[in-house]
């Protein structure tokens, strides 16, 4: 149904927020159109309930850590966990995949801005020879396991606004990268205005509201909003791999991590790994008010972050969360419909807006409020929820800067540290310094080998083997 104009401006007005309106009698009726469009899709009552929560007072009170407690979560077999169990969970998350219950699914609504790279991050050219994108890497990886399990995934993509044409089209111009496209789903995540800190909402240009992303947790209701879940139900899916479109390592579908989440009963569980040093940028799983909770490195004191296990020297606070989880399907239902709803969260930002006179002000500093969910959020409503280990080198190595940590050259030296191991255990032998990083550039396609087993398995059907040399790409294989 279309917005009625004059009762929306009323609205607007009565909730204190007159001024988006400020410049309409001046629009096209085109421009009024797309404007009152915009304005439409904004819950007036939650920005009043978030202005008066986060933006009045100066902001969030600060976390109440009485307490807080580290969070308990299933060692590695080789770190102290029980290989029984580890072997049980395999097992079942390999059935489920041969069930054909699960489905893989991407946050992908970020722009790759601290990157500097001018596009969806997904169709970020990220592997060492062949510049693959993201997306291709991770089509690849589910082909791999397509053949492996016999069943075919869905895979569903959840885009922003600002990047949905852009990804559709990057898929549709590569053919869904051998993928079935009637498998693959792309659905825009929500928006949220901008607000000064009074509280007022922005504009971007006198017809346009500043509008941006509402987070990675928006995805569950934008799940839900887009009849996936329904979808889901239909195919018989009732469970989600979910993982960011920034890091390449991931196992797009991993069987231990699957079986453990399905034979713990859980409706969310989550990966981590030890963090390598107290600064580094990943939230912590932590107990508080006795249940599972993640707390994000910018929300957790420094002194707790610090803070050392006087019986092991490890950080007390170790387990890093790097935002891999699998999800149950009829509890996204349950989050989306507002059980145990999802916090907002604050982050100041400059904003680009118009002035009184409706001319372009472009800030220097902070002088606006985005507001943010996180899908991490839902885990303290997760029954069950579990926390297993995984390894850095087999799940995690993300492209967020242009240089230094986390950027396209340290992903680039972790992808070869990868083939190099897998090599190696396969009993090739090539050269690598005391990091493990080979001498020369190659690479190796998922569909080749996307972990080691299945690197082993294609590598011993080479005969004979090829010579490891720079530029060398391992290609297509054996199925
Ligand atoms: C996130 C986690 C951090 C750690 C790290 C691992 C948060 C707040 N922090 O940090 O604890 O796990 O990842 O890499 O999540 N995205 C959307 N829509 C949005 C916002 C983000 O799709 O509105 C996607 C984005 O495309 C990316 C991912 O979510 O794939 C992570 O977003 P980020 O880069 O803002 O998170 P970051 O690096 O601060």
């Amino acid at each position: 149904m279309r917005p009625d104009p004059t009762q929306l401006i009323e609205a607007f007005r009565r909730a204190g927020q007159g001024q988006v309106f400020a410049f309409y009698d001046r629009l096209s009726p085109g421009a009024k159109a797309r404007l009152v469009e915009e304005a439409a899709e904004i819950d007036l009552a939650e920005v009043d309930r978030l202005v008066r929560t986060l933006v009045a007072a100066g902001g969030p009170q600060p976390l109440d850590l009485k307490g807080l407690s580290p969070a308990p979560y299933e060692r590695l077999p080789g770190r102290g966990g029980d290989s029984a169990q580890w072997a049980a969970a395999a097992a079942a998350g390999e059935a489920a995949l041969r069930a054909g219950r699960v489905a893989a699914f991407t946050v992908a609504g970020g722009q790759g801005t601290r990157l500097g790279f001018d596009g969806p991050k997904g169709t970020f050219p990220v592997t060492p020879v062949r510049h693959r994108p993201l997306f291709q890497v991770f089509s690849e990886k589910l082909i791999a396991a397509e053949r492996r399990y016999g069943r075919a995934l869905h895979w569903f993509i959840m885009t922003s606004h600002q990047n949905h044409a852009a990804t559709e089209g990057f898929f549709e111009d590569n053919g869904h990268f051998g993928l079935d496209r009637s498998r693959v789903h792309f659905f825009r995540q929500g928006r949220m205005p901008a607000v000064d800190f009074t509280g007022r909402i922005l504009l971007d240009g006198q017809g346009s509201l500043a509008l941006s992303p509402d987070g990675h947790g928006g995805s569950l209701r934008a799940m839900a909003r887009s009849g996936g879940l329904d979808l889901m139900a239909s195919e018989g899916i009732d469970t989600l791999s979910y993982f960011q479109v920034d890091n390449p390592l991931v196992r797009c579908v991993d069987p231990a991590f699957i079986g453990w989440h399905l034979l713990r009963g859980s409706e969310m569980s989550s990966k981590t790994i030890p963090k390598a040093y107290p600064e580094e940028k990943l939230g912590h799983f932590c107990l508080r008010r006795g249940r599972l909770e993640v707390i994000e490195y910018s929300d957790l004191p420094m002194d707790l972050q610090r803070e050392k296990d006087p019986s092991s020297g490890a950080l007390r606070y170790e387990a890093g969360s790097i935002a891999i989880h699998v999800i149950d399907r009829e509890f996204i239902r349950r989050m989306a419909r507002g059980a145990g709803e999802l916090p907002f969260h604050r982050a100041d930002k400059k904003v680009s807006t118009v002035d009184a006179a409706g001319c372009e002000v472009r800030p220097e500093k902070a002088n606006g409020v985005k507001f943010e969910l996180f899908v991490f959020d839902a885990l303290p409503s997760a029954r069950n929820p579990v926390v297993i280990e995984t390894a850095r080198a087999d799940d995690f190595s993300p492209v967020k800067n242009a240089e230094g940590v986390d950027s396209p050259a340290s992903c680039r030296a972790d992808q070869l540290r990868q083939y190099a191991r897998w090599l190696k255990s396969a009993g090739a032998s090539l050269p690598t310094d005391s990091t493990g990083l080979p001498d020369f550039a190659l690479e190796v396609s998922p569909l080749f080998g996307y972990d080691e087993g299945s690197f082993r398995e294609s590598w011993s059907r080479l005969k004979p083997p090829p010579a490891l040399a720079e530029g060398l790409v391992l290609e297509n294989s054996g199925k």
